[in-house]
């Protein structure tokens, strides 16, 4: 992360990357998102396995070790947790070394990753305000003597354009160090005040602090919108994905054994042997 990049971070909370992934890389996350929507979307009909805490309901797929929330529907969004279970070609995105090198200028404790989803946003479809203001301890922005220290940040990976009117992401720039919760009531980012869509193409990636208020303005277009999402922070958060909050990462056994040492550090919510010099 350079110096402009840091600045821009910490004044307002993300920042866009242009160009982060190759052609090659966003054509086989492009391709693996659509066989986990079209997977995911086969057992829409089923009932939920598990009620999130904060109430969503979720389909678990043991075979394939993820947990999906939605359908396809007008104004719908298809979330699918726990992706990187789903199938190796997702695999490059774990220990990423561009990813890591941003993380690790803005986590200062050893990051792990607490949440990967995959958002499938259909036509008409919204993602409604949030955070933003003095929110609790998980999700804080900080800046110590050692520079930016986040709690929780999350890298989003764009595999198609995402134009105005196409339900950008949004941000209240800013308002990761507003003292103030937002007063707006509605939670709706159409039409908050001070709320911007970014709007991106095809290969590049957002970073920001979950501290920032943001969301997704509605899809007013045909494009149904795909992204990818993981979030990262300190190595003592358990899961951020509202499948399995506050639990252990849920890796399959299978998908731990094909990961180098390395990447599975990334999944370990505790201290280990190697930060004391050792092999654990
Ligand atoms: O992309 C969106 O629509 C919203 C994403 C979001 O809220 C998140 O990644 O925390």
């Amino acid at each position: 992360m350079n110096d402009f990049e840091k600045y821009e971070f910490d004044r307002l909370g993300y920042i866009v990357i242009p160009n982060f992934l190759s052609d090659a890389q966003v054509e086989t996350l492009s391709e693996t998102i659509d066989e986990a929507e079209a997977h995911a979307l086969a057992e829409a009909h089923r009932p939920p396995d598990k009620i999130s805490a904060y109430g969503l309901p979720y389909r678990h797929n043991a075979d394939r070790g993820y947990f999906a929330s939605g359908a396809r529907e007008e104004g719908s969004t298809l979330i699918i947790e726990d992706f990187f279970n789903f199938d190796p070609a997702f695999d490059f995105l774990i220990g990423h070394e561009q990813t890591m090198a941003y993380i690790q200028s803005i986590v200062q404790e050893r990051p792990t990753i607490n949440n990967c989803e995959i958002r499938i946003r259909y036509p008409g479809n919204q993602t409604r305000s949030h955070m933003g203001g003095p929110v609790g301890r998980k999700h804080r922005y900080y800046y110590s003597g050692q520079g930016i220290d986040c709690i929780m940040v999350r890298m989003v990976y764009f595999v198609h354009d995402v134009g105005p009117g196409q339900g950008e992401f949004c941000v209240v720039p800013a308002t990761h160090k507003s003292n103030m919760a937002s007063p707006y009531e509605g939670s709706n980012p159409d039409t908050e005040p001070g709320m911007i869509g970014l709007p991106v193409k095809a290969g590049d990636a957002i970073l920001f602090t979950e501290n920032l208020r943001h969301g997704g303005l509605t899809n007013c277009s045909q494009q149904t919108r795909k992204t990818l999402h993981v979030g990262y922070g300190p190595y003592w958060m358990k899961s951020q994905n509202h499948s399995t909050m506050d639990e252990e990462p849920y890796i399959l056994p299978g998908t731990f054994a094909r990961l180098t040492q390395e990447q599975q550090l990334l999944f370990r919510a505790w201290p280990t042997l190697l930060e004391n010099g050792r092999d654990s």
